[in-house]
């Protein structure tokens, strides 16, 4: 591991972090923050190396009555909780397999695969940054929520139970011919207050990457507390042979041979063909967090915690410590990478994806299987969008890549990471 870019990368990580954990001891806004930027460009060296921030609660002792249970978190120095940002990248709830938070399973019925989770909406505190704890509302105690996946024509059924103090939904982001499904205060079971259960039945179509969240009023608080998650919808390869045109984005001829490429690449996306496993697929949620319930964000990050992709301390042999969630994701340059990326900010209109070093292929909601952007290091969501990131990195030479949201702004406040190719 050649030492000294590995400890240059980690200085910044630390430098960015110090100086936001340190911004949000009060309240702050996020232009203070970034004012203090500005001026703090020799304190905040200062925090290089040095200890973390102790527990502070973020929003905690705001003046809201659901804020009141969570006036003392206890949380110092390291992060507390069990939710792992490495973990969730790759934590692909099909049915299948368990999850101890996610009671699934799978079965037929009616000549279709169905896929059953059980989802709950609690109230809880969530670690966004070393001692900085959100009073967050979630989908089974996580933000975001458990990523759910199916293969396009299963049914996918959410038995939903609210257990959060106020009334919440689930919708999602998928063709739904039933209105009474849709997740929505003005249909079918319209907001479930607490205690209320109900079973949401969708079938996963079309196949793509698409997103679930609380539809409850006022939106931008229930999305932006934390009821968010994934849905992959992974296509059917005998529906692409059937109807191959319903994939692609261009008016020529399908011919045999690209209808056979592209039930290849349908093959290649769908968890269920063995061959599936020849590509490493990560889920990245775009989110923020508004710490000073301002309207505006104070933190930003992919998959909840500030900079967990960032660069943290080694051993001094080259391997992360153990007990160190922030560390780069670690990718083996002879494995495709695919990310599914999802913006689930609020508040700010727009996130993005820049790669260093590096250009991918984009694939808009993954919803066809040509994609929709060729050779681009930078792409950007608006507020729910989503999309199919594609990556090489077998002719780079390993070491560490950064990629990051290029607002500079959102990148400074958390949303920074690595990729360690090796
Ligand atoms: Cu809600």
């Amino acid at each position: 591991m050649p030492s000294m870019e590995y400890g240059r990368a980690a200085s910044v990580t630390e430098t960015l972090e110090s100086r936001l954990v340190d911004s949000l001891g009060g309240s702050v806004s996020r232009r203070a923050v970034l004012g203090g930027l500005g001026v703090a460009g020799s304190a905040g060296l200062v925090g290089l190396g040095g200890g973390r921030a102790g527990a502070q609660s973020a929003g905690g002792d705001h003046e809201e009555d659901d804020h009141a249970d969570h006036g003392n978190f206890g949380a110092v120095g390291e992060f507390s909780d069990a939710f792992d940002p490495h973990d969730f990248l790759t934590r692909f709830n099909t049915g299948r397999e368990g999850s101890e938070n996610v009671p699934q399973h799978t079965y037929e019925e009616d000549g279709r695969t169905v896929r059953e989770f059980e989802l709950t909406a609690v109230d809880t505190t969530v670690e966004i940054a070393p001692g900085i704890e959100f009073a967050a509302w979630a989908y089974n105690g996580q933000v975001p929520g458990p990523t759910l996946r199916a293969v396009e024509g299963d049914l996918i059924r959410v038995q939903f139970t609210n257990l959060s103090r106020h009334a919440h939904t689930i919708h999602p982001h998928l063709r739904n011919l039933n209105p009474r499904m849709d997740g929505i205060p003005q249909n079918g079971p319209g907001v479930l207050d607490t205690g209320e259960s109900f079973t949401y039945e969708w079938i996963a179509q079309p196949a793509g990457v698409h997103l679930y969240h609380c539809h409850s009023l006022p939106l931008k608080e229930h999305i932006h507390r934390g009821l968010y998650g994934a849905i992959i919808v992974d296509p059917d390869p005998d529906r692409v042979r059937e109807n191959p045109r319903r994939y692609v984005n261009s008016h020529g001829p399908v011919t045999d041979d690209f209808r056979d490429e592209l039930v290849e690449r349908a093959r290649s996306l769908n968890h269920t063909v063995p061959e599936n496993s020849a590509v490493n697929e990560t889920v990245m949620v775009m989110n923020g967090f508004d710490t000073n319930f301002d309207g505006d964000n104070e933190v930003y990050a992919v998959n909840t915690r500030a900079f967990a992709y960032g660069v943290g301390s080694t051993d001094g042999k080259g391997n992360w410590e153990s007990s160190e969630t922030k560390r780069p994701i670690q990718i083996d340059r002879e494995v495709p990478q695919r990310v599914y990326l999802v913006n689930a900010i609020e508040f700010d209109p727009i996130n993005s994806f820049h790669t260093h070093s590096q250009f991918f292929d984009y694939y808009d909601h993954g919803t066809t299987l040509v994609s929709t952007h060729k050779t681009v290091d930078t792409v950007m969501q608006c507020q729910a969008q989503r999309g199919i990131i594609e990556l090489d990195y077998s002719n780079h030479e390993p070491g560490l890549y950064m990629f990051h949201a290029h607002q500079s702004e959102f990148a400074e406040l958390g949303w920074m990471s690595f990729f360690e190719v090796v």
